[in-house]
Protein backbone atom coordinates (compact mmCIF):
# COMPACT_ATOMS: atom_id res chain seq x y z
CA UNK A 1 0.00 0.00 0.00
CA UNK A 2 2.70 2.68 -0.13
CA UNK A 3 1.14 4.42 -3.10
CA UNK A 4 -1.80 4.48 -0.74
CA UNK A 5 0.17 6.11 2.20
CA UNK A 6 2.02 8.07 -0.57
CA UNK A 7 -1.31 9.87 -1.64
CA UNK A 8 -2.01 9.99 2.45
CA UNK A 9 0.65 11.75 3.40
CA UNK A 10 0.34 14.23 0.00
CA UNK A 11 -3.10 14.72 0.93
CA UNK A 12 -1.89 15.59 4.77
CA UNK A 13 0.87 17.88 3.26
CA UNK A 14 -1.76 19.69 0.98
CA UNK A 15 -4.02 20.54 3.92
CA UNK A 16 -1.26 21.71 6.08
CA UNK A 17 -0.91 23.85 3.77
CA UNK A 18 -4.12 24.94 2.37
CA UNK A 19 -4.34 25.87 6.95
CA UNK A 20 -1.27 27.66 7.04
CA UNK A 21 -2.43 29.49 3.49
CA UNK A 22 -6.29 30.57 5.49
CA UNK A 23 -3.82 31.10 8.87
CA UNK A 24 -1.98 33.30 7.18
CA UNK A 25 -3.97 36.07 7.45
CA UNK A 26 -3.49 37.32 10.68
CA UNK A 27 -5.41 39.52 13.39
CA UNK A 28 -3.29 41.56 14.87
CA UNK A 29 -4.55 43.35 18.23
CA UNK A 30 -3.21 46.72 18.26
CA UNK A 31 -5.37 47.79 21.13
CA UNK A 32 -2.23 48.51 23.78
CA UNK A 33 -0.05 50.80 21.49
CA UNK A 34 0.81 54.05 22.84
CA UNK A 35 1.53 57.10 21.74
CA UNK A 36 4.88 58.06 19.99
CA UNK A 37 6.94 60.41 21.58
CA UNK A 38 6.77 63.30 18.96
CA UNK A 39 4.86 64.48 16.42
CA UNK A 40 6.20 64.87 12.72
CA UNK A 41 3.78 67.49 11.75
CA UNK A 42 2.68 70.60 13.64
CA UNK A 43 -0.94 70.94 13.99
CA UNK A 44 -2.62 74.75 12.87
CA UNK A 45 -6.36 74.91 14.36
CA UNK A 46 -8.21 76.87 11.14
CA UNK A 47 -12.15 76.74 12.30
CA UNK A 48 -14.12 75.89 15.04
CA UNK A 49 -17.19 74.13 14.79
CA UNK A 50 -20.67 73.14 16.81
CA UNK A 51 -19.36 69.24 16.91
CA UNK A 52 -18.45 68.87 12.88
CA UNK A 53 -18.45 65.07 11.38
CA UNK A 54 -17.48 65.05 8.15
CA UNK A 55 -14.87 67.11 5.94
CA UNK A 56 -14.81 66.60 2.22
CA UNK A 57 -12.20 68.64 -0.16
CA UNK A 58 -13.12 69.96 -3.04
CA UNK A 59 -10.90 69.89 -6.25
CA UNK A 60 -9.85 73.61 -5.63
CA UNK A 61 -8.88 73.08 -2.00
CA UNK A 62 -11.69 74.31 -0.17
CA UNK A 63 -14.15 71.96 1.82
CA UNK A 64 -16.98 71.16 2.99
CA UNK A 65 -17.47 70.44 6.91
CA UNK A 66 -20.86 69.02 7.68
CA UNK A 67 -21.80 69.57 11.70
CA UNK A 68 -24.11 66.58 13.50
CA UNK A 69 -27.14 69.37 14.38
CA UNK A 70 -27.47 69.95 10.49
CA UNK A 71 -25.35 72.72 9.64
CA UNK A 72 -22.97 72.73 6.21
CA UNK A 73 -20.18 75.08 5.90
CA UNK A 74 -17.89 75.98 2.54
CA UNK A 75 -14.68 76.45 4.16
CA UNK A 76 -11.58 78.25 2.94
CA UNK A 77 -7.92 77.14 3.07
CA UNK A 78 -7.95 79.97 5.70
CA UNK A 79 -10.64 79.21 7.79
CA UNK A 80 -13.36 81.70 6.03
CA UNK A 81 -16.59 80.01 6.53
CA UNK A 82 -19.93 79.94 4.40
CA UNK A 83 -22.90 78.31 5.61
CA UNK A 84 -24.85 76.11 2.38
CA UNK A 85 -27.91 76.79 2.54
CA UNK A 86 -31.18 74.29 1.61
CA UNK A 87 -29.79 71.60 3.79
CA UNK A 88 -32.78 69.37 4.96
CA UNK A 89 -33.49 68.68 8.49
CA UNK A 90 -31.84 65.88 10.77
CA UNK A 91 -33.23 64.09 13.56
CA UNK A 92 -29.90 65.22 15.74
CA UNK A 93 -29.62 63.03 19.11
CA UNK A 94 -27.05 61.20 20.47
CA UNK A 95 -25.00 59.61 17.43
CA UNK A 96 -27.37 60.54 15.35
CA UNK A 97 -28.06 63.66 12.97
CA UNK A 98 -26.16 65.20 9.98
CA UNK A 99 -23.27 62.64 9.33
CA UNK A 100 -21.05 62.59 5.53
CA UNK A 101 -20.69 64.26 2.56
CA UNK A 102 -18.95 63.38 -0.17
CA UNK A 103 -18.06 65.07 -3.83
CA UNK A 104 -18.96 63.00 -7.06
CA UNK A 105 -15.97 61.56 -9.23
CA UNK A 106 -17.16 63.98 -11.90
CA UNK A 107 -18.02 66.83 -9.24
CA UNK A 108 -15.65 69.22 -11.84
CA UNK A 109 -18.16 68.90 -14.19
CA UNK A 110 -21.53 67.74 -12.56
CA UNK A 111 -21.24 70.17 -9.32
CA UNK A 112 -22.56 66.86 -7.67
CA UNK A 113 -22.33 65.34 -4.43
CA UNK A 114 -24.02 62.72 -2.12
CA UNK A 115 -24.85 63.73 1.83
CA UNK A 116 -26.05 61.33 4.50
CA UNK A 117 -28.37 61.95 7.40
CA UNK A 118 -31.23 60.55 10.06
CA UNK A 119 -34.47 61.65 9.18
CA UNK A 120 -37.59 61.72 10.96
CA UNK A 121 -40.43 59.39 10.76
CA UNK A 122 -43.43 58.05 12.27
CA UNK A 123 -42.44 54.48 12.20
CA UNK A 124 -38.33 55.51 13.90
CA UNK A 125 -36.02 57.58 12.08
CA UNK A 126 -34.23 56.04 8.92
CA UNK A 127 -30.23 56.63 7.46
CA UNK A 128 -30.99 58.27 4.58
CA UNK A 129 -28.72 59.21 1.49
CA UNK A 130 -29.02 62.41 -0.41
CA UNK A 131 -27.74 63.82 -4.16
CA UNK A 132 -27.87 67.13 -4.55
CA UNK A 133 -25.90 69.73 -6.78
CA UNK A 134 -23.74 72.48 -5.01
CA UNK A 135 -24.30 75.85 -6.36
CA UNK A 136 -21.49 78.34 -5.03
CA UNK A 137 -21.30 80.84 -7.92
CA UNK A 138 -22.95 83.41 -6.21
CA UNK A 139 -22.26 84.93 -2.35
CA UNK A 140 -24.77 82.35 -1.15
CA UNK A 141 -23.58 78.71 -1.76
CA UNK A 142 -26.70 76.14 -1.96
CA UNK A 143 -27.97 72.98 -2.54
CA UNK A 144 -29.96 72.35 -5.87
CA UNK A 145 -31.62 69.54 -6.72
CA UNK A 146 -31.85 67.48 -3.78
CA UNK A 147 -32.49 63.74 -4.25
CA UNK A 148 -33.10 61.08 -1.61
CA UNK A 149 -31.62 58.37 -3.67
CA UNK A 150 -31.72 55.49 -0.58
CA UNK A 151 -33.29 55.16 2.48
CA UNK A 152 -33.22 52.80 5.42
CA UNK A 153 -35.55 49.67 5.67
CA UNK A 154 -37.18 49.15 7.60
CA UNK A 155 -36.97 52.32 9.25
CA UNK A 156 -36.28 52.46 13.06
CA UNK A 157 -33.49 51.98 15.72
CA UNK A 158 -31.02 54.13 17.81
CA UNK A 159 -27.34 55.49 17.08
CA UNK A 160 -24.60 53.69 15.88
CA UNK A 161 -26.33 54.97 11.95
CA UNK A 162 -23.00 54.28 10.24
CA UNK A 163 -23.33 56.70 7.33
CA UNK A 164 -20.40 56.37 5.59
CA UNK A 165 -20.29 57.35 1.59
CA UNK A 166 -17.08 55.99 -0.58
CA UNK A 167 -16.59 55.34 -4.13
CA UNK A 168 -14.68 53.00 -6.21
CA UNK A 169 -12.05 53.98 -8.25
CA UNK A 170 -13.08 53.85 -11.22
CA UNK A 171 -15.85 56.48 -10.05
CA UNK A 172 -18.77 54.22 -10.89
CA UNK A 173 -20.20 52.65 -7.61
CA UNK A 174 -21.22 54.35 -4.47
CA UNK A 175 -20.71 52.14 -1.82
CA UNK A 176 -22.36 53.16 1.93
CA UNK A 177 -21.82 51.50 5.26
CA UNK A 178 -25.13 51.04 7.80
CA UNK A 179 -24.54 51.07 11.35
CA UNK A 180 -26.74 48.28 13.55
CA UNK A 181 -28.27 51.13 14.77
CA UNK A 182 -28.05 49.21 18.36
CA UNK A 183 -30.32 46.29 16.91
CA UNK A 184 -27.31 43.80 16.71
CA UNK A 185 -29.60 40.89 15.70
CA UNK A 186 -30.65 42.80 12.40
CA UNK A 187 -27.03 42.73 11.32
CA UNK A 188 -27.01 39.35 10.40
CA UNK A 189 -30.83 39.66 8.99
CA UNK A 190 -30.61 39.72 4.65
CA UNK A 191 -33.44 41.88 4.44
CA UNK A 192 -32.71 44.60 7.01
CA UNK A 193 -30.20 47.45 6.17
CA UNK A 194 -29.07 47.68 9.39
CA UNK A 195 -25.03 46.40 9.97
CA UNK A 196 -24.18 45.83 6.15
CA UNK A 197 -22.45 47.77 3.79
CA UNK A 198 -24.38 48.42 0.52
CA UNK A 199 -23.41 48.65 -3.02
CA UNK A 200 -25.05 51.13 -5.50
CA UNK A 201 -25.05 52.70 -8.86
CA UNK A 202 -24.90 57.13 -8.32
CA UNK A 203 -28.09 56.98 -9.04
CA UNK A 204 -29.27 54.87 -6.03
CA UNK A 205 -30.27 51.61 -8.28
CA UNK A 206 -28.90 48.50 -7.76
CA UNK A 207 -25.78 47.61 -9.52
CA UNK A 208 -26.35 43.89 -11.64
CA UNK A 209 -23.47 42.64 -10.87
CA UNK A 210 -23.95 42.46 -7.27
CA UNK A 211 -23.27 39.62 -5.20
CA UNK A 212 -27.41 38.85 -4.78
CA UNK A 213 -28.73 41.51 -7.16
CA UNK A 214 -31.24 39.14 -8.75
CA UNK A 215 -33.09 39.07 -5.27
CA UNK A 216 -33.85 42.83 -5.16
CA UNK A 217 -34.33 45.05 -2.10
CA UNK A 218 -32.05 44.83 0.63
CA UNK A 219 -30.46 41.74 -0.53
CA UNK A 220 -29.92 43.25 -3.71
CA UNK A 221 -27.84 46.38 -3.03
CA UNK A 222 -25.94 44.16 -0.26
CA UNK A 223 -22.05 43.82 -0.29
CA UNK A 224 -21.15 42.63 2.69
CA UNK A 225 -22.98 41.67 6.00
CA UNK A 226 -22.52 41.51 9.80
CA UNK A 227 -21.37 45.01 10.37
CA UNK A 228 -21.82 46.74 13.59
CA UNK A 229 -21.06 51.05 13.48
CA UNK A 230 -18.93 51.53 10.59
CA UNK A 231 -17.75 55.12 10.49
CA UNK A 232 -14.54 54.64 7.95
CA UNK A 233 -15.53 53.06 4.35
CA UNK A 234 -12.72 54.22 1.49
CA UNK A 235 -10.76 52.64 -0.86
CA UNK A 236 -6.90 52.01 -0.71
CA UNK A 237 -4.74 53.22 -3.72
CA UNK A 238 -4.14 49.74 -5.14
CA UNK A 239 -7.78 49.40 -5.29
CA UNK A 240 -8.80 47.42 -2.07
CA UNK A 241 -11.89 48.47 0.00
CA UNK A 242 -11.31 49.27 3.40
CA UNK A 243 -13.52 49.67 6.03
CA UNK A 244 -13.10 49.72 10.31
CA UNK A 245 -15.99 49.73 12.68
CA UNK A 246 -16.53 50.07 16.13
CA UNK A 247 -16.89 47.08 18.51
CA UNK A 248 -18.43 46.91 21.93
CA UNK A 249 -16.38 46.40 24.76
CA UNK A 250 -13.32 45.63 23.18
CA UNK A 251 -13.11 44.26 19.82
CA UNK A 252 -12.64 47.64 17.39
CA UNK A 253 -11.92 46.74 13.60
CA UNK A 254 -9.91 47.28 10.54
CA UNK A 255 -11.60 45.25 7.91
CA UNK A 256 -10.77 44.32 3.92
CA UNK A 257 -13.93 44.20 2.25
CA UNK A 258 -14.27 41.81 -0.12
CA UNK A 259 -18.33 40.82 -1.88
CA UNK A 260 -20.53 38.58 -0.44
CA UNK A 261 -18.41 38.27 2.75
CA UNK A 262 -20.13 38.37 6.48
CA UNK A 263 -18.22 39.79 8.82
CA UNK A 264 -20.07 38.09 11.99
CA UNK A 265 -20.92 40.88 14.24
CA UNK A 266 -23.55 40.54 16.38
CA UNK A 267 -22.51 36.53 16.63
CA UNK A 268 -18.74 37.27 16.87
CA UNK A 269 -16.63 39.96 17.95
CA UNK A 270 -12.90 40.15 19.51
CA UNK A 271 -14.51 42.26 22.15
CA UNK A 272 -17.63 41.36 24.54
CA UNK A 273 -21.01 43.06 25.47
CA UNK A 274 -20.94 46.30 27.76
CA UNK A 275 -22.25 44.70 30.57
CA UNK A 276 -19.46 41.89 30.36
CA UNK A 277 -21.38 39.33 28.82
CA UNK A 278 -19.32 37.03 26.78
CA UNK A 279 -19.17 37.09 22.87
CA UNK A 280 -17.07 34.96 20.90
CA UNK A 281 -13.91 35.99 19.10
CA UNK A 282 -13.19 35.99 15.59
CA UNK A 283 -10.92 32.49 15.70
CA UNK A 284 -14.23 30.25 16.55
CA UNK A 285 -15.96 30.67 13.20
CA UNK A 286 -13.56 31.05 10.29
CA UNK A 287 -16.96 30.99 8.63
CA UNK A 288 -16.81 35.00 9.24
CA UNK A 289 -14.20 37.20 8.02
CA UNK A 290 -11.80 38.23 10.76
CA UNK A 291 -10.10 41.90 10.91
CA UNK A 292 -6.97 42.26 9.92
CA UNK A 293 -6.28 44.88 12.70
CA UNK A 294 -8.35 44.94 16.00
CA UNK A 295 -8.33 47.22 19.25
CA UNK A 296 -8.76 45.80 22.52
CA UNK A 297 -8.92 47.84 24.73
CA UNK A 298 -10.76 50.19 22.06
CA UNK A 299 -9.55 53.99 20.04
CA UNK A 300 -13.43 54.31 18.99
CA UNK A 301 -12.44 54.47 15.08
CA UNK A 302 -14.15 56.98 13.37
CA UNK A 303 -12.57 58.77 9.87
CA UNK A 304 -10.69 56.81 7.36
CA UNK A 305 -8.32 58.79 4.48
CA UNK A 306 -5.58 56.81 2.76
CA UNK A 307 -2.34 58.84 1.84
CA UNK A 308 -1.16 59.36 -1.27
CA UNK A 309 -0.12 62.92 -1.25
CA UNK A 310 3.57 64.43 -1.63
CA UNK A 311 4.02 66.37 1.81
CA UNK A 312 4.32 63.22 3.90
CA UNK A 313 6.41 61.06 1.93
CA UNK A 314 6.65 58.20 4.79
CA UNK A 315 3.18 57.86 4.74
CA UNK A 316 2.10 56.70 1.40
CA UNK A 317 -0.47 54.33 1.04
CA UNK A 318 -1.29 54.05 4.56
CA UNK A 319 -4.61 54.61 6.10
CA UNK A 320 -5.24 57.31 8.35
CA UNK A 321 -7.58 56.88 11.26
CA UNK A 322 -8.97 58.94 14.13
CA UNK A 323 -9.96 58.09 17.63
CA UNK A 324 -12.68 59.57 19.02
CA UNK A 325 -12.03 57.40 22.58
CA UNK A 326 -8.14 57.19 22.12
CA UNK A 327 -8.36 60.81 21.71
CA UNK A 328 -5.40 60.23 18.85
CA UNK A 329 -4.52 59.85 14.90
CA UNK A 330 -3.55 56.27 14.32
CA UNK A 331 -1.77 55.05 11.10
CA UNK A 332 -1.88 51.95 9.98
CA UNK A 333 0.67 50.57 7.07
CA UNK A 334 1.04 47.79 5.49
CA UNK A 335 4.19 44.65 6.31
CA UNK A 336 5.93 43.54 3.03
CA UNK A 337 3.88 40.36 3.87
CA UNK A 338 0.77 42.29 3.18
CA UNK A 339 -0.44 42.41 6.93
CA UNK A 340 -2.12 45.75 8.17
CA UNK A 341 -0.59 46.50 11.42
CA UNK A 342 -0.85 49.91 13.65
CA UNK A 343 2.55 51.59 12.70
CA UNK A 344 2.28 54.90 14.52
CA UNK A 345 -0.81 56.68 17.30
CA UNK A 346 -0.18 60.20 17.86
CA UNK A 347 -1.53 62.25 21.14
CA UNK A 348 -4.48 64.25 19.69
CA UNK A 349 -5.54 65.50 22.84
CA UNK A 350 -9.24 65.63 21.48
CA UNK A 351 -11.90 63.20 20.48
CA UNK A 352 -10.81 63.08 16.68
CA UNK A 353 -13.79 62.84 14.47
CA UNK A 354 -12.64 62.67 10.69
CA UNK A 355 -9.39 62.96 8.71
CA UNK A 356 -9.14 64.27 4.77
CA UNK A 357 -6.50 64.67 2.60
CA UNK A 358 -6.25 67.70 0.76
CA UNK A 359 -5.50 68.25 -2.99
CA UNK A 360 -1.84 69.49 -2.13
CA UNK A 361 -1.67 66.60 0.33
CA UNK A 362 -1.76 68.22 4.13
CA UNK A 363 -3.94 66.36 6.39
CA UNK A 364 -6.63 67.72 8.01
CA UNK A 365 -8.70 66.59 10.78
CA UNK A 366 -11.60 67.71 12.81
CA UNK A 367 -12.35 67.21 16.64
CA UNK A 368 -15.56 65.75 17.97
CA UNK A 369 -16.80 68.50 20.20
CA UNK A 370 -18.76 71.95 20.41
CA UNK A 371 -16.77 73.49 19.98
CA UNK A 372 -14.53 71.27 17.40
CA UNK A 373 -11.23 72.68 15.72
CA UNK A 374 -10.45 71.97 12.08
CA UNK A 375 -6.74 71.39 12.19
CA UNK A 376 -4.55 71.57 9.67
CA UNK A 377 -1.40 68.88 9.69
CA UNK A 378 1.44 69.70 7.74
CA UNK A 379 5.24 68.12 7.93
CA UNK A 380 7.31 69.58 10.87
CA UNK A 381 10.63 70.70 10.04
CA1 LIG B 1 -16.37 41.39 12.85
Amino acid sequence: MPERMTLIASAAVALTLLICTVARAESINAGDRTFNASHPFTSEAVAEFDTPWAIAFLPDGRMLVTEKRGRVFLVSQTGGKTQVGNVPAVVAAGQNGLLDIAIAPDFAVSSRLYFSYVEPGDNGSRLVLESATLSISDASPALKNRTIIWRQVPAGGGGQPGGIIAFDRQGAHLFLSVGDRMQSASAQDPDNARGKILRLNLDGSTPPDNPDAAAGGVRGQTWTTGHRNPYGLTFAPDGRLWSHEMGPRGGDEFNLIEPGQNYGWPVVSNGDNYDGSFIPDHDTRPEFAAPAVYWTPVIAPAGLAFYEGALFAQWQNSALIGGLRARALVRVGFRSDGQADEIERWDMGARIRDVAVAPDGAVWVIEDSSPGRLLKLMPAD
